[in-house]
């Protein structure tokens, strides 16, 4: 966690150091009014908004049905009663196709448009899907809305690093022992926040079309009711990448019977929404994210912080106190460079650009009790 190395200035200091009249070398920047200032111009947290990251990405996918037209059937129950309605999957066919694309399109509950993988990847092979947020976010939840049943098994994991690394968010499984090696029912205490548990709700067959799982990030996780302290949570629900990954298909268990062709073709992925809930995180100190010049997404950073992509430092020349994420209670602006008052001294890192600059002013040298370099250096 990139906290303070100093104690935190007071609020009186801090008054000093932003306002004092005449002390800025730096002029404080302009206060425009706006999600991360008050009315009085005063800097207070803020965030952009709660949005679905995923809605319009691409997601890359190990399997798609219909490279070559392909059969798939459906699977309805009518009391004791199964029926299967064959259809065809074909990739160049606009009204038989399953691409990708349809994970992540408008979701209209009257027209589902499901992505859908080839028939019968079953375990120990998989299917997977990766999807890449372009930026660093923080991640409430992650959702899939099944056109198929649900699988048997699956696991979420993410990404920091831009896929370089994955670790797991969370495990999905009737067998999380034989599947994941781990304990079906585990319980969350603080010692294991920052991992991911494997459950066996949400894993049954039924219903054969329209299940869905749903991971929210925190839910369960004891530090969640004071996130702004607990800089675990704050590191667990970043993401740059979200990877799901379906490890078993769940079958009425006839795929190895006489007609196994027509129980095989019963059995895929499908999915219809993909959704990757959350937040552009720019650490309380932006209100919105944009493009930049190379397209890439980044914070629009505010109080002094910046640049870079989630306000994750202070401008240049505002390195008077330690940067710090903005909480609910204090905004923790980054600070211009100043000639320290007698008061603030003492709470004050001394830069390497500081006191380079604080030199060529006789009275900051002098207050450090060294000589200032003339001017015309
Ligand atoms: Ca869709």
């Amino acid at each position: 966690m990139e906290r303070t190395f100093l104690p935190p200035l007071t609020p009186a200091i801090r008054k000093r150091l932003s306002l004092g009249p005449g002390m800025n070398m730096f002029a404080a920047q302009t206060s425009p009014p706006g999600p991360c200032y008050d009315e009085n111009g005063n800097p207070r947290r803020c965030i952009p908004d709660f949005l679905n990251s995923a809605f319009g990405k691409d997601v890359r996918v190990s399997s798609t049905c219909g490279k070559t037209p392909s059969r798939y059937c459906v699977v309805t129950e009518k009391g004791e009663e199964r029926n299967r309605n064959c259809h065809t999957c074909d990739a160049l066919d606009p009204k038989k196709h399953h691409p990708p694309a349809y994970l992540t399109d408008l979701n209209n509950p009257h027209n589902l448009t499901c992505w859908q993988s080839e028939n019968y990847i079953q375990s120990p092979q998989n299917v997977t899907l990766t999807l890449s947020l372009g930026k660093t976010f923080e991640v409430t939840y992650v959702s899939l809305q099944f056109c198929s049943p649900r699988p048997e098994s699956m696991a979420i994991f993410k990404s920091m690093d831009y896929g370089k690394t994955w670790v797991p968010f969370q495990f999905y499984s009737t067998q999380c022992r034989k599947m994941f090696n781990k304990p079906s029912k585990a319980s969350i205490t603080k010692q294991n926040e920052q991992e991911a548990i494997c459950t066996d709700s949400h894993t049954d067959m039924h219903p054969l079309s329209g299940g869905l799982i749903a991971f929210s990030t925190l839910d369960g996780r004891p530090s969640a009711h004071d996130f702004d302290n607990s800089p675990v949570l704050q590191d667990w629900v970043t993401a740059t990448d979200i990877k799901v990954t379906f490890n078993r298909l769940h079958t009425f268990g006839d795929e190895n019977e006489d007609d196994s062709e027509l129980a095989r073709d019963s059995y895929f992925y499908a999915v219809s929404d993909l959704q990757v809930g959350g937040r552009c995180k720019c650490n309380g100190h932006a209100s919105r994210c944009v493009k930049d010049r190379e397209g890439n997404l980044v914070c629009e950073c505010k109080h002094n912080t910046g640049p870079g992509p989630e306000c994750d430092r202070c401008k240049p020349f505002h390195y008077d106190r330690p940067w710090q994420r903005a909480t609910a209670r204090d905004a923790n602006e980054c600070v211009g460079w100043h000639i320290p008052t007698e008061e603030a001294k003492g709470h004050i890192p001394l830069s390497f650009m500081h006191l380079a600059l604080c030199c060529i002013s006789e009275p900051c040298a002098l207050s450090y009790g060294l000589l200032a370099i003339p001017a015309v250096l």
